[in-house]
């Protein structure tokens, strides 16, 4: 809607999503705007398909109640399986759902009435006003007044939202995850403290590979971006059908005061499904073995020649791959072109020796429910679908793939991206530490 914004606080709103396991919220109707009229009511809300009523009174709650069929001004009750009164707000912190009794009386679409719970539970908009009517006791929904509304039925505001991608959120999340500003420290600090256990390896070096586009450079840049404190890009992103990197790179991370981390990212050009184009994957070998050196001009029809005067002839264990980040575009999962899906297959297979972790990225674009905020990215259906369909199609196991969101529009960091960027990079230690320690290296070292 044009005039009048949303009255939901973020913290509330994503309150709400959760209890509706929807994707977004669309305001369309707000009575101080549109006044408390039954008709206009109708007039906004009919054939909308699912939406939330959501109440605001002047003790403080917020309350309200979804019914996720569409009103029609039909006379009829609404059949509804998903049905349910709620608070978000009230003298208890945590929220409360309401079931109906019986899902064929869930709603009342009368014309006459504005949004109608049960057989009269609920009634917004009553008389044409800011009043609302409640009976708890003899309707459809058994609540108490005092604990929905603290008994008080007159608004502050009536506001009904569209609810889209009903049923986008799990109930419960793949993984739990604390996305607080501690815990962001908390990883930092882990990561900042990171050494690699073999005293002949300073840092460890990540080899970032993936399809054009997918978020390699990005994926550095954002990782860069959470210990910088601020949105930083050295390194070179963009959007081309080709790739943008062309140049083999390898990038320190570095704290605010300058500290480097014992962690080289290696930032390379990206995959193609035409042979002859992108990253020859017949580089591999050479990469893995530390031959290659940075600033590597990338040729997608030949690989780098052992003679070449910068080619590095005995590289030694520090300067080899340590962990493998294969970065996959999460928005185009289900559309990778069967070459390219082999060609990942293969680079699983060659990279075998060396830890293996999976990257989704551009959460956002897979749930837009995430792109305000990912800390909902493992109760994403869409998400932990793609990272599913992600490890059947590269015959990776799911505690191998993690999701992040790269900053990309953003000029100020957050502490949710930043926690799930962190996240992968814990991932990479995590994975090396039994590597380094399965080598015959390792006594002595
Ligand atoms: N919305 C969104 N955009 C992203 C994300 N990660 C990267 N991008 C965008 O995707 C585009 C490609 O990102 P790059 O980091 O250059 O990808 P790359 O894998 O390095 O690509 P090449 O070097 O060309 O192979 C850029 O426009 C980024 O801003 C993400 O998580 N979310
Ligand atoms: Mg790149």
């Amino acid at each position: 809607m044009a005039d009048g914004k949303s009255r939901l606080t973020q913290e509330k709103k994503k309150v709400l999503l959760q209890l509706l396991r929807c994707e977004s919220l669309s305001l369309l109707y707000k009575a101080t705007v549109h006044g408390y009229h039954v008709n206009t009511f109708h007039a906004i809300c009919n054939k909308q398909g699912p939406t939330v009523v959501v109440a605001y009174n002047k003790s403080g709650y917020i309350y309200g109640g979804f019914t996720a069929q569409s009103y029609s001004s039909s006379g009829q009750y609404l059949q509804d399986e998903k049905a349910f009164l709620f608070r978000l707000k009230g003298k208890k912190k945590e929220p409360l759902k309401i079931p109906f009794k019986s899902a064929s009386r869930a709603v009342n679409d009368t014309p006459s009435y504005g949004p109608n719970f049960g057989d009269g539970a609920l009634i917004f908009l009553y008389q044409n006003s800011s009043a609302v009517f409640t009976n708890p006791n003899i309707a459809n929904y058994t609540f108490c007044a005092g604990d929905l509304h603290g008994n008080d039925n007159t608004l502050l505001e009536c506001e009904v939202y569209r609810v889209e991608g009903l049923g986008a959120l799990l109930e419960n999340p793949l993984r739990k995850v604390e996305w607080t500003a501690g815990q962001r420290e908390k990883l930092m600090d882990e990561i900042r403290t990171f050494k690699p256990s073999l005293n002949s390896v300073p840092k460890l070096r990540v080899l970032l590979l993936g399809t054009v586009g997918a978020g390699k450079s990005s994926f550095f840049n954002s990782v860069n971006s959470a210990f910088q404190g601020y949105v930083a890009s050295d390194a070179l992103a963009g959007s081309d059908s080709t790739s943008v990197t062309m140049q083999y790179r390898t990038y320190e991370v570095e704290t605010a005061d300058g500290k480097p981390l014992s962690i080289v990212f290696c930032d390379t050009m990206g995959l193609e499904e035409k042979e002859g184009a992108g990253l020859n994957i017949d580089e591999l070998p050479s990469l893995l073995k530390g031959h290659v050196p940075d600033r590597y001009q990338f040729n997608p029809c030949a690989i780098l020649n052992p003679n070449a005067p910068d080619y590095i002839k005995s590289p030694s264990l520090k300067d080899q791959i340590h962990c493998v980040v294969l970065i996959i575009d999460g928005s185009k999962v289900e559309i990778l072109p069967e070459k390219l899906e082999a060609k990942l297959r293969k680079i699983r297979k060659e990279t075998s020796e060396v830890p293996l972790l999976v990257i989704i990225t551009k959460v956002d674009e897979v749930c837009s429910a995430l792109a305000e905020d990912v800390s909902d990215v493992y109760r994403s259906k869409a998400v932990v679908e793609q990272m599913q369909l992600t490890g059947e199609k590269l015959g990776i196991p799911l505690c191998q793939i993690v999701p992040v969101k790269n900053y990309s529009s953003e000029i100020e960091i957050k502490d949710d991206v930043d926690i799930l960027l962190l996240m992968a990079v814990r991932q990479m230690l995590r994975l090396t530490k039994g590597y380094f320690k399965s080598l015959p290296l390792a006594k002595g070292n």
